[in-house]
């Protein structure tokens, strides 16, 4: 059966051939990490980084932890999606209401097209993690809606339509350290300001999602329902292993997973996913997709220290995940 993919074609998405001999469905870019640590003049690591298709090629708003070891937002922008400029400063949002929703610090962040403009994500400190959202125009000029939650949650990652009626945002409640829980929820707003109708969505189960999940990439519609893609977290004697899969959820009411990954996609192989600020650590933050064809090409942090690419066909993943349900 044809999978349909409701979103525009971007034929110009980065893109690579699975190399000859491999078996993965999910296969890493020959020449990872496509952005290195240096990318700003005080950047300590680039990783957990969103992009989408702007202007006839790529911006972005890219986690960059400075050499003080703050956390940032930067834009970037690209013409191939593969070579990114950053911006040497980082975002400054204005607030629409400084008691509710200022940036203090920032990581993690999404991005997607909404109704009529681009919206960011990220998960925002107020006096712990909560999910601060924010929206801008034009990759220049960023303003910032209220916190959507008190501390502590991560991982706040909204659907690109509204749903029911409603706005609709994936979330993980957590603590105010390392998180050694976390089951992915579903809740709503009528204005992006307010959320409720909190639904269980995904716990935690065994292996590489033994101990806790979160939303990764913004979820991609197709006629089999949501696609989204996941990090799973693993506790080994050597602390946390960050590894994804994929899930499908129910187009209408996302809160039913029609499936779910049992044997992770991607997990910490290469030496630079092993190797960093914190090891072993894959950590998907954006998908682009052209439509027509089904690419979807993925970002995810390495190590906590640089960004990498890798590449799927939204058929065989659904494929997987339905052989695997
Ligand atoms: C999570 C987030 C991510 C990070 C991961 C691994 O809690 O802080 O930004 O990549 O831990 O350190």
């Amino acid at each position: 059966m044809k999978i349909e993919i409701f979103g525009n074609a971007l034929p110009a998405i980065p893109w690579e051939e699975r190399p000859a001999g491999s078996r993965e469905t999910v296969w890493r870019y020959s020449g990872n990490p496509v952005i290195g640590r240096d990318a700003t003049p005080t950047s300590n690591s680039v990783f957990n980084s969103a992009v989408v298709p702007f202007d006839g090629g790529f911006a972005g708003v890219f986690r960059a932890d400075d050499n003080r070891r703050m956390m940032r937002l930067h834009t970037g922008f690209s013409r191939d999606g593969v070579h990114w400029e950053l911006t040497p400063e980082p975002i400054e949002f204005q607030p629409e209401c400084p008691s509710a929703g200022s940036f203090t610090q920032g990581y993690d962040p999404r991005v997607l097209w909404l109704e009529d403009r681009w919206y960011v994500i990220w998960c925002n400190c107020l006096g712990g993690p909560t999910i601060g959202i924010g929206y801008t125009f034009d990759f220049k000029e960023f303003h910032q809606l209220p916190n959507a939650f008190p501390p502590f949650n991560r991982n706040g990652v909204l659907f690109p339509r509204k749903i029911g009626g409603k706005y609709a945002m994936l979330n993980r409640p957590s603590d105010n350290g390392h998180t050694p829980f976390g089951d992915i929820f579903y809740c709503e707003s009528p204005d992006l300001r307010h959320w409720g109708y909190h639904r269980p969505v995904m716990a935690p189960t065994v292996g590489w999602q033994q101990t806790k999940i979160g939303a990764g990439p913004i979820p991609i519609e197709t006629s089999e329902g949501w696609l989204l893609f996941y990090h799973g977290v693993l506790t080994s004697c050597n602390g946390f292993v960050y590894s994804f899969g994929a899930a499908l959820l129910d187009r209408e009411e996302p809160w039913k997973v029609l499936a779910r990954s049992k044997s992770y996609l991607l997990a910490p192989r290469e030496l630079y996913e092993c190797v960093g600020d914190v090891p072993n650590v894959t950590f998907p933050c954006a998908a682009l997709c052209d439509a027509p064809t089904g690419r979807i090409a993925l970002y995810y942090g390495c190590a906590d220290s640089v960004t990498g690419l890798a590449f799927c066909r939204a058929d065989e993943v659904i494929a997987r995940l339905k052989a695997e349900n």
